[in-house]
């Protein structure tokens, strides 16, 4: 059905938290993105692989396998695949820097659009303890920050070591559902300050399930959302125009992708 009409051919494609090995992960509708999309670059922006549920028990269907290959396949047909791990499949951080059967492993990445925009290109779990404590941080200044960052970092690989399991902001926030839209907007807030810390135009992240583009902090904050809940993706057509694209049945029987068009509001660059 999909395979019938031409995939769509955008210059980079933005993919976050599929979490493939985990139940909530929808493959099917994944799988169907995948066929209608074609891009030269493609950043898998975290939590692609969940390995913490893995190693709790073996759940990989055939569906899960399919969209490793079709995302291969795409790599042997010429694509550049930049693979950046979050949180749940931080064991592939001890890759960093390394180029697996084409995959590059990268920690961030600096991606720049067709027009010469600069997108920080980050998971986003490494600033969850700011995040959380960001009142304390601010109060405390510029050092907390990175000291933070630094905790943040070696807390977890404590927590790996012991066996225990990520201390997961997002599932933390929505635990508190009313303090929810707080923490997605401080986190959103915290991205784009580190976009401007590294003198980028914008973040493309992910992390915290939740799709969004706005330049509401400064720069361009970008989340490209995940594949358990609202199915969305960010692409790069040829022109450096990112869109944010919320994959549904309509848009798959439609055969016409594009249904929301979100326009990037334009960043204002604070001097
Ligand atoms: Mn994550």
């Amino acid at each position: 059905m999909a395979e019938a009409f031409e995939p769509l051919r955008v210059r980079t494609l933005f993919l976050s938290d599929l979490h493939l090995g985990t139940k909530g992960c929808q493959a099917g509708p994944l799988l169907a993105f995948l066929k209608a999309y074609d891009a030269d670059t493609i950043y898998l922006v975290g939590d692609i692989v969940d390995g913490w549920r893995l190693k709790s028990g073996w759940y990989w269907p055939q569906a899960h396998n399919d969209v490793v290959q079709k995302l291969l396949r795409k790599v042997r047909k010429g694509a550049r695949l930049v693979y950046i791990p979050g949180n749940h499949d931080e064991f592939l951080r001890d890759y960093v820097g390394v180029t697996l059967g084409g995959i590059e492993l990268a920690d961030h990445a600096l991606h720049v659009t067709a027009d010469g925009k600069r997108y920080l290109v980050i998971h986003g779990d490494q600033f969850d303890i700011v995040v959380r404590h960001a009142r304390w941080i601010a109060l405390l200044g510029d050092g907390a920050y990175t000291a933070a960052l630094f905790v943040n970092t070696h807390l977890n690989i404590l927590r790996r070591r012991l066996g225990l399991t990520y201390w997961s902001l997002s599932a933390w926030a929505k635990l508190k559902v009313k303090n929810a839209v707080n923490f997605i907007s401080r986190f959103e807030e915290f991205l784009a300050s580190e976009a401007r810390r590294q003198e980028a135009d914008g973040v493309i992240c992910g992390h915290i399930h939740h799709a969004a583009m706005h330049g509401d902090f400064g720069v361009a904050y970008v989340n490209t959302g995940d594949w358990v809940e609202s199915c969305t993706a960010v692409v790069e057509h040829y022109d450096g125009r990112l869109e944010l694209i919320r994959w549904t049945k309509e848009t798959a029987a439609s055969r016409e992708p594009l249904v929301e068009v979100e326009r990037l509001a334009e960043a204002r660059r604070v001097a």
